[in-house]
């Protein structure tokens, strides 16, 4: 019966943290004269910072020099730390910590796979850095998802081979990476949108209790 491990994206699966992204993209867009909505913000999920800005000038169809664009990211971190340093544990989604409990109880090991320079912060917020076996974020990563660098990253850290290691993403840019990286993936959100991954579940708490005893025997 081969190990298997558990690689978690933050965003959207731990924690909503799209909600401060967008008020703080949204800023930026105010402050360029533009509209920025709640669907344009789904084009920025799973997607680094330096990126997301990009998607945003689009947007805006807005050209701006490389002096500015900097400008731009530093203003936008502060705005979203200034959310995210008011987290709290109550931020965690439905399901997280009763699958971490299980995940423990199997003796399941699990690290981080996160594109945000922040993960570190955001789990300490929520009371649950201590839990995870490693921390993948995008500080540890040259090449954003759906590059498979972050997980595989992942699968050092847990030292398993990629094909043993089982991914939770919310993004398609997340379930593309996992592909890539030859590992399981199971989508968390709209099965439609993530139609891409093995497995789909609307958020965590869906999760079989059996799950995880059955990709072992699976296995
Ligand atoms: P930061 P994930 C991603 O987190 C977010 O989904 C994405 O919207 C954000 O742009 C990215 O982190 C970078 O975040 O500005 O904090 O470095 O879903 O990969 O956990
Ligand atoms: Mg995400």
């Amino acid at each position: 019966m081969d190990k298997i491990g558990v690689i978690f994206d933050l965003d959207g699966v731990i924690v909503d943290t799209a909600k401060y992204h967008f008020l703080a993209w949204k800023k930026c867009a105010d402050a360029l004269g533009f509209e920025f909505t709640e669907a344009h913000n789904e084009l920025l999920k799973g997607v680094s910072r330096v990126r997301s800005l990009e998607i945003l000038l689009d947007i805006g169809q807005i050209t701006l020099p490389e002096a500015e664009k900097q400008k731009i990211l530093t203003s936008k971190n502060e705005d979203y730390l200034a959310y995210i340093t008011k987290m709290g544990a109550d931020e965690i989604l439905p399901g997280v910590e009763k699958l971490l409990d299980q995940l423990d109880a199997l003796g399941i090991k699990y690290v981080l796979g996160s594109a945000s320079k922040n993960a570190t912060l955001i789990l300490n917020q929520i009371g649950l850095y201590h839990r995870f076996f490693g921390i993948v974020d995008g500080n540890a990563v040259s090449k954003a998802k759906p590059d498979p660098e972050v997980f595989l990253i992942g699968a050092k850290k847990l030292k398993l081979p990629p094909e043993n290691c089982i991914v939770f993403e919310d993004a398609i840019a997340g379930i593309e990476a996992a592909k890539n990286a030859r590992m399981l993936s199971v989508g968390i959100g709209n099965k439609k949108t993530l139609s891409a991954a093995d497995y789909n579940f609307n958020d965590l708490t869906e999760l079989p209790a059996n799950f995880f005893k059955e990709l072992v025997v699976e296995r």
